[in-house]
Parts: structure tokens; C-alpha cells; sequence
């Protein structure tokens, strides 16, 4: 059975987690603490960083990797589109995540201009969603579970309103729908 090393306040896991909940893939969870990680994680990815799946005792690290093998692997249901421009652009956006992630820390560091930054990360993602429904263009897929984990934690832990941004808001509400990003608002909720 794949096995996930995990855990929860980790937005990489939880793209990694919203991937197997989609795919409905059966594995098993093994949950570290991020403040005191063990030592035979480093075995498995000797970065010493969260989420590794296992298969067959065979370990992968980097959670767009990761989704990646996943989409091939547990091809349905399909979360890149078919068109390989599509698809590209897809993974254009996960690509180049510290775009949004980079200002997201900076604003958790409290840094100084990490308001303006951020909102301009979350405009230039509204933008992005008032042209097409989902990140990965007309369905949803692999760049929306790439970047949500951020959104999720920005609302819930940081506070940020999506009031002035009603197409992530929008995005947002119908990503919730799924129970998977369902999930993991729940698991955010819990920290
Ligand atoms: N590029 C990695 C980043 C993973 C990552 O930074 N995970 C954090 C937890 S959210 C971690 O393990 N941090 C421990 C460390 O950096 O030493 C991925 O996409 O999987």
C-alpha cells in the first residue's frame, strides 16, 4: 500500500493529501512532528522535508513531483487537461508557486511591504479566475490543488479577507464543495 509521511499543518502535504482524496487512492498516513522529525526521514529524503509517498518501499519527495507521478500512475480521474498546451500552462502555474507562496511566507515572517506583495499575489490570482474557472483552466486539476493549500492558510490562520478578491473568493467556495479541499479546511481548522 502507498504510504504518505504527513503532516498536517504542511500546505505541500497537503497538496499530496487532496491528490490521493480525489484519486480515492487507498494508502497509509504516517504523521511526524515537523519540530522534532525523525531520523529515518532522512533516509527517505535526505532534504529532511515532508511529503515523501512510498511505494513499495520506494520513496519520493517534492509534492509536484509527487502529484505528477500520482496523475500517471492513478490515471482517473484526470486532473491535467488533454490538450498539451493546457497542460503545460498547468504546469506553468505549479511551477512557478513561490510567486504566491514567497509573499504568503513573507507576510507569516510579518515583513515589512508583505501586505502590499501578498495582495498583489492574491489580485494577480483573481485576475487569473476571473478569466477561466479553475487555475488549471476550464476543469479542475493539479495547478488548483497546488496553490489552494495557500489560500486555505491565508484565510484561516492569517486572516486574510478574499472579500476584494471575488474571483478567488468565488474559486474558493467552489473548490470547498470537494470533499477533499473540504477536508483540509477541516484539517486547518484543527491546528
Ligand atoms: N519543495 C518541497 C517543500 C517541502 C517542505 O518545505 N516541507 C516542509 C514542511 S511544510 C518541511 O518539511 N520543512 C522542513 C525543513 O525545511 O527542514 C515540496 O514541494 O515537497
Amino acid at each position: 500500500m502507498l504510504r504518505l509521511v504527513d503532516a498536517p499543518r504542511c500546505p505541500y502535504c497537503a497538496r499530496v493529501r487532496i491528490m490521493l482524496a480525489e484519486k480515492g487512492i487507498e494508502h497509509e498516513a504516517v504523521v511526524i512532528d515537523l519540530a522534532d522529525r525523525p531520523a529515518w526521514l532522512y533516509e527517505l529524503n535526505p532534504a529532511g522535508r515532508v511529503p515523501v509517498v512510498e511505494e513499495d518501499g520506494w520513496p519520493l519527495p517534492e509534492s509536484a513531483v509527487i502529484n505528477e507521478f500520482l496523475e500517471e500512475r492513478y490515471p482517473e480521474p484526470p486532473l491535467l487537461p488533454v490538450d498539451p498546451a493546457a497542460r503545460a500552462a498547468a504546469r506553468l502555474r505549479i511551477f512557478r508557486d513561490d510567486d504566491f507562496t514567497d509573499p504568503y511566507y513573507a507576510l507569516r515572517r510579518g515583513e515589512e511591504g508583505a501586505e502590499d506583495a501578498f495582495a498583489a499575489a492574491l489580485a494577480e490570482l483573481d485576475a487569473t479566475l476571473a478569466a477561466a474557472p479553475f487555475l488549471t483552466g476550464t476543469a479542475f486539476g493539479l495547478a488548483d490543488i497546488a496553490l489552494v493549500p495557500w489560500v486555505i492558510r491565508a484565510r484561516d490562520m492569517l486572516g486574510v479577507s478574499l472579500e476584494p478578491y471575488p474571483d478567488v473568493d468565488g474559486w474558493l467556495a467552489r473548490l470547498a464543495e470537494r470533499p477533499s479541499v473540504a477536508a483540509e479546511i477541516a484539517t486547518v481548522a484543527s491546528l
